[in-house]
């Protein structure tokens, strides 16, 4: 009887334990990088809040977005696919989602263009390129979801009418999946497959991301009639505790031009760039290095750090980004996920909507050949309406100043500051060494009075300041050489008490000499809820979500400060209030 009883309770406990697991496992689960929230993933928007609705950034009229897809420029049409949630604001039910348009900032949204529906893809269509085949076909490689636990595969779709200008239906041929992992892969760590390139051989190249331990990898497979693929013995790259990568990017960048060049392309005078969105880190970084054909391998340059510590190609909140060539202006244009910054699921169900798509940015290598530069697409110049601007305005320790008679809220805005000497930065405290800018900015604030600097622009701003996000330099003498900071600070973005809510102290170094030209510059898109920001001409970026309650619509406001010792000029200071794009 006592052994019964001691096994009842047992059991009790163990079905209790069960039901707890079950419970965990439906209500918060996280896995394959995205919060899980079984109960919310189908609850459609009642309402859709504008407040903090963005206007010349990419959304689609309510729900949940994420990462961009398979970007691509085909017959005089941009096409956009992206993850989405048809059916509610928190990550779920994921399906491609298909916007066309002329100029990338004025946008038609269409109908889905994939979804789970085989059984190459019945539990998910998540993220994949697209490649123009040299017969001008386009085709796009995705992740296919076969089984409840995240089992993933690679499948292609293709346009079922190529004469649609809109290449609105795709089709997934029955031949599906085109690659299952095979026994060395983690099958759950297999996705997000890049544009094919072609090698002096003659095949096709994609890379996959994947882990193995804790090793991020970016698998290599090689095709001649894109349909037969075989994993190369080696990834293309693979780099320790870095964890899993997701969305891979892989293209040539011209060593003395700012064009852009086709992944395929093949000459001299390149260097190659491998990003990695790195799952753990939720950050896209970066490395600049050599691809070495004969023995199909990317070695990053020495100088181009592997990993955590590396160049990333936004300090903020910017994710599993893509680039695509555009043939019609010759340019590398890359596209980023913005995901909110108010954690608690309830904020989005109750905003009806989720995620934005940062402005698409032109990228190219900078001269010094160390790191990329990016900057807004020239077709964004057309929202811009009534300016602003000023000239030779010096500002002096403490000094503030509001831009006025432009749209706070809705604008862009770029500042050349300069100064005299570089004698006041501040001595950079060795110990900050091993921290990462955002610690350094959460050290040093836009309050805490400095030498040179800290001064930028107090962004969505209340008239009193109760609300800012601040995005600013400030900088320091180290040892050898001057660094500087760039920030952009989420901390005092917003009077709203949401104890959950993601408010860093975003930054990062801006890698340029001060030493000849006591110069920098900073421009700052601000959308409602984002402040996408580009430092020295599109060196270091930072995109930041915030949410003012003040500081809304015609209550923003905008200023320009100064807090450190040494008097800064403004240079020129031209500011624009931004039209809305149109998105049907
Ligand atoms: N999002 C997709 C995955 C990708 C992740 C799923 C990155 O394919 O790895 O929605 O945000």
């Amino acid at each position: 009887m006592e052994l019964f009883m001691k096994n009842s309770s047992l059991w009790g406990l163990k079905f209790y334990l069960f039901c707890l697991f079950i419970v965990l496992l439906n209500i918060n689960r996280v896995f394959a990088s995205h919060n899980i929230f079984l109960d919310l993933q189908s609850s459609s928007a009642i309402s859709v809040k504008n407040v903090h609705r963005t206007r010349f950034h990419f959304q689609p009229p309510k729900h949940w977005i994420n990462d961009p897809n398979a970007p691509m420029y085909y017959n005089g049409v941009y096409h956009l696919f992206y993850q989405y949630n048809p059916k509610g604001s928190v990550w779920g039910n994921i399906i491609w989602a298909h916007s066309v348009s002329k100029d990338l900032i004025n946008w038609i949204h269409l109908e889905p263009a994939i979804y789970p529906s085989k059984k190459f893809d019945k539990y998910g269509t998540w993220s994949g390129s697209s490649t123009i085949l040299p017969n001008n076909k386009p085709v796009i490689i995705y992740t296919g979801v076969v089984d409840s636990y995240n089992n993933q595969v690679q499948n292609y779709a293709i346009p079922a009418n190529l004469s649609d200008p809109f290449l609105r239906k795709w089709i997934k041929p029955n031949n599906n999946p085109l690659i299952v992992p095979d026994n060395s892969i983690n099958r759950t760590e297999f996705r997000d497959p890049t544009t094919a390139w072609m090698g002096q051989d003659g095949l096709w190249r994609i890379l996959i991301g994947s882990m193995r331990k804790h090793r991020g990898m970016a698998l290599l497979y090689r095709s001649r009639d894109f349909m037969k693929w075989i994993k190369a013995q080696h990834p293309l790259h693979s780099s320790t505790n870095t964890g899993n990568w997701e969305c891979p990017d892989f293209f040539p960048v011209s060593l003395n031009s700012t064009n852009g060049l086709d992944v395929s392309y093949r000459g001299k005078n390149v260097k190659y760039v491998l990003k990695n969105s790195l799952d753990v880190a939720r950050f896209d970084y970066y490395t600049i290095g050599m691809y070495h054909t004969k023995i199909d391998r990317y070695i990053p340059n020495n100088n181009s750090i592997d990993g955590w510590k590396g160049l990333r190609i936004d300090y903020g909140n910017f994710y599993a980004s893509k680039t695509f060539y555009d043939p019609s202006r010759n340019r590398r244009v890359i596209w980023g996920w913005s995901n909110e910054s108010d954690v608690l699921p309830d904020d989005d169900i109750k905003k009806g909507w989720a995620g934005i798509q940062g402005i698409p940015r032109q990228v190219w290598l900078d001269l010094s050949g160390k790191q990329l530069v990016q900057w807004p697409i020239e077709e964004l110049e057309t929202l811009r309406k009534q300016k602003v601007q000023l000239n030779n305005k010096k500002l002096s320790k403490g000094e503030m100043f509001e831009v006025k008679g432009i749209s706070a809220s809705q604008a862009d805005v770029e500042v050349l500051f300069s100064f005299s000497s570089l004698n006041k930065a501040e001595q950079f405290d060795p110990r900050w060494a091993d921290l990462y800018a955002q610690d350094v900015c959460a050290i040093k604030g836009s309050t805490i009075q400095g030498g040179l600097g800290p001064f930028g622009l107090a962004t969505l701003a209340s008239k009193n300041l109760e609300e800012y996000t601040p995005v600013f330099f400030r900088v320091f003498k180290a040892q050898k050489n001057y660094k500087i900071l760039m920030c952009s600070d989420a901390r005092r973005s917003t009077m709203r008490q949401n104890e959950a809510m993601y408010k860093p102290s975003f930054a990062g170094y801006v890698d340029v000499d001060l030493v000849d030209m006591k110069k920098l510059s900073l421009r700052s898109l601000i959308d409602h809820s984002v402040v996408e920001s580009f430092g020295a001409g599109g060196k270091t970026c930072i995109t930041s979500r915030v949410y003012p309650s003040l500081a809304i619509y015609d209550n923003a406001h905008l200023f320009v400060f100064n807090n450190g010792s040494e008097t800064i000029t403004i240079e020129t200071l031209n500011a624009w209030s931004m039209g809305a794009c149109k998105m049907n």
